[in-house]
């Protein structure tokens, strides 16, 4: 007897659930295979990144700000969670149709491993070499497939319970060697990527700065439980960008290009952007996407050479009104020429707070401009600046529905006490309140605090260290009495302007209005 005579005597037994779970498992070798295989390439050739990365570049308008108001900046981790979940989904419903039909359910899951790869030549950072490792995922997971769905149903005649469960227990054994080998890549690129980073950054020293800046009073610093520390720790520093994975930027190899409306093209390259003579500067960065009372926004010591430096010896040309400066990862900002060549000192920046650069916050060089929300001025991994004009370029951003320019807004908040949360009072019956507050280049000239619906009280004020950092307030509560409070803030800025309580969402170009936290006094 031949075997397909075998095949048809012994009728296939329908099992939807083993049929969904091959599917799930096949889906986990694509992945396995093709991660392994990517520790040889960029880490943005891992089908999961590539995919991811597609995703957050094509979400529409608005669904950033969702996302980040629901999930802070743990926005990344849901990302992959809902990846996951996603790709479970359509990977058991490609098995269950495998049921019935086996080879349409193979050519699907052949089909979403083409998706992937179309995306994964979508990156900014790839090559076509890149789709070599979901190819071959793919190449593998489908036969694999096939394979599982004929080893759960067994045939009809080995219709004993013991046989149907040894098979499938071979089912469940490829899952979990599916599932170990995704964990022990992603670990293993971690490790290895940043080991092999430290090593080449270990080549470069930072330079001291040409022009110390003024070290910050212990005043600065409001002395209560609860505040921020006026200088935000580079490990606590908040983190926005597209990037699903950290480029690990190899400073031997990376180069700055400045062109388009200039004399001279330029090229640096990391030792050359070293020996530039450095200022230090003590600056507030802020994300367009805090909302009112949020922690979006970071205070740091930057080190780097002024923007100017480098496009005054590229020359501009008449006529241009904007810089354009793009990320390795394709990310781009469009900052006001102006910005970048005025008095404010806007930095290629190279070290925060007396270390080089993290990875996470731009490693080895990035943008720091003084007065621009993040999104239009502060790219990270920093590659390219086109001198251009508004008319001619549009940023990642504004292609997404934000406003093209990004002056930060005016923004205060209430740090202690947090929302909803107890105040003690002091022994003599008064209670202490503070926060913090920003405008930069404008400064902020006054915090008011409003209890309840009482008077506006006139915070103190810590020392003030430039008009591009953010102040601390204190404020002394002396008549705090027991129960529900609503304590409101607004500031008044250098130029005498007060806050307007006009609420607005972060899109298209920032929040405003007052930030209200209610308590309870004990
Ligand atoms: N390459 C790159 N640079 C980027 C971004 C990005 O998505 N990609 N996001 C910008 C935004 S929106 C902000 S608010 C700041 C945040 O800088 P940080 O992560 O160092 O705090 O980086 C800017 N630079
Ligand atoms: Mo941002």
């Amino acid at each position: 007897m031949t075997a397909p005579a075998l095949r048809t005597a012994r009728a296939r037994r329908s099992a939807p659930g083993w049929s969904a779970a091959s599917g799930v498992v096949a889906g986990l070798v694509l992945v396995a295979v093709a991660e392994l295989l990517s520790l040889a390439f960029a880490s943005s050739s891992a089908p999961f990144v590539a995919v991811g990365g597609a995703f957050v570049d094509v979400v529409p308008p608005g669904v950033k700000d969702l996302v980040i108001s629901l999930f802070g900046t743990s926005d990344k981790l849901v990302l992959f969670a809902s990846m996951i979940v996603v790709y479970a989904g359509i990977t058991a419903l490609i098995g269950r149709l495998g049921d019935t039909r086996p080879r349409p359910s193979a050519a699907l899951l052949g089909g979403l491993g083409v998706l992937a790869m179309v995306l994964v030549l979508t990156r900014a950072q790839n090559t076509a070499a890149d789709v070599l490792p979901t190819l071959v995922g793919t190449v593998v997971a489908v036969p694999t497939l096939l394979l599982l769905l004929r080893t759960v149903h067994g045939p009809a005649a080995s219709d004993d319970a013991g046989t149907a469960w040894t098979r499938r227990r071979s089912l469940l054994g490829v899952g979990a060697v599916g599932l170990l080998a995704v964990i022990g890549v992603a670990t293993a690129r971690s490790l290895t990527a940043s080991r092999e980073l430290a090593r080449r950054a270990a080549q470069y020293v930072l330079p001291a700065p040409r022009s110390t800046v003024e070290p910050i009073p212990a005043d600065a610093q409001v002395q209560l439980e609860g505040m921020p520390p006026f200088v935000t720790p580079n490990s606590e520093f908040y983190r926005i960008d597209t990037a699903l994975s950290v480029p690990r930027v190899d400073p031997t190899s990376w180069q700055l290009r400045i062109h388009g409306l200039v004399d001279r093209e330029l090229t640096v390259d990391f030792a050359q952007l070293l020996a530039e003579p450095m200022i230090e500067k003590h600056v507030t960065l802020a994300c367009v996407s805090n909302p009112v009372g949020g922690d979006l926004a970071g205070n740091a010591t930057w080190l780097g050479v002024p923007v100017r430096t480098l496009l005054e010896r590229a020359g501009i040309k008449d006529g241009a009104d904007m810089v354009l400066s793009r990320s390795i990862d394709g990310f781009t900002a469009s900052t006001p020429l102006e910005a970048l060549t005025d008095s404010r000192d806007s930095l290629i920046a190279v070290g925060m707070n007396g270390e080089p650069l993290p990875a996470e916050h731009g490693y080895p060089v990035r943008m720091v401009v003084p007065g621009l929300y993040g999104y239009v001025s502060a790219t990270k991994w920093l590659t390219e600046l086109t001198v251009t004009r508004f008319a001619d370029d549009v940023a990642y951003w504004s292609t997404r529905g934000w406003s093209e320019r990004g002056p930060i807004k005016i923004a205060s908040r209430v740090d202690v006490p947090r929302a909803r949360a107890d105040l003690t009072r002091q022994d003599d019956g008064a209670a202490m309140l503070g926060g913090t507050a920003w405008a930069q280049q404008r400064g902020i000239a006054a915090v008011e605090v409003q209890i309840d619906d009482g008077d506006w009280r006139e915070a103190e004020l810590g020392a003030e260290v430039s008009e591009d950092t953010w102040v601390q307030w204190s404020l002394r509560w002396e008549d705090a009495s027991p129960g529900e409070h609503r304590i409101t803030v607004r500031a008044i800025d250098g130029e005498g302007r007060l806050q307007t309580s006009q609420h607005a969402n972060p899109a298209p170009d920032g929040a405003s209005g007052w930030h209200s936290v209610r308590c309870s006094v004990l």
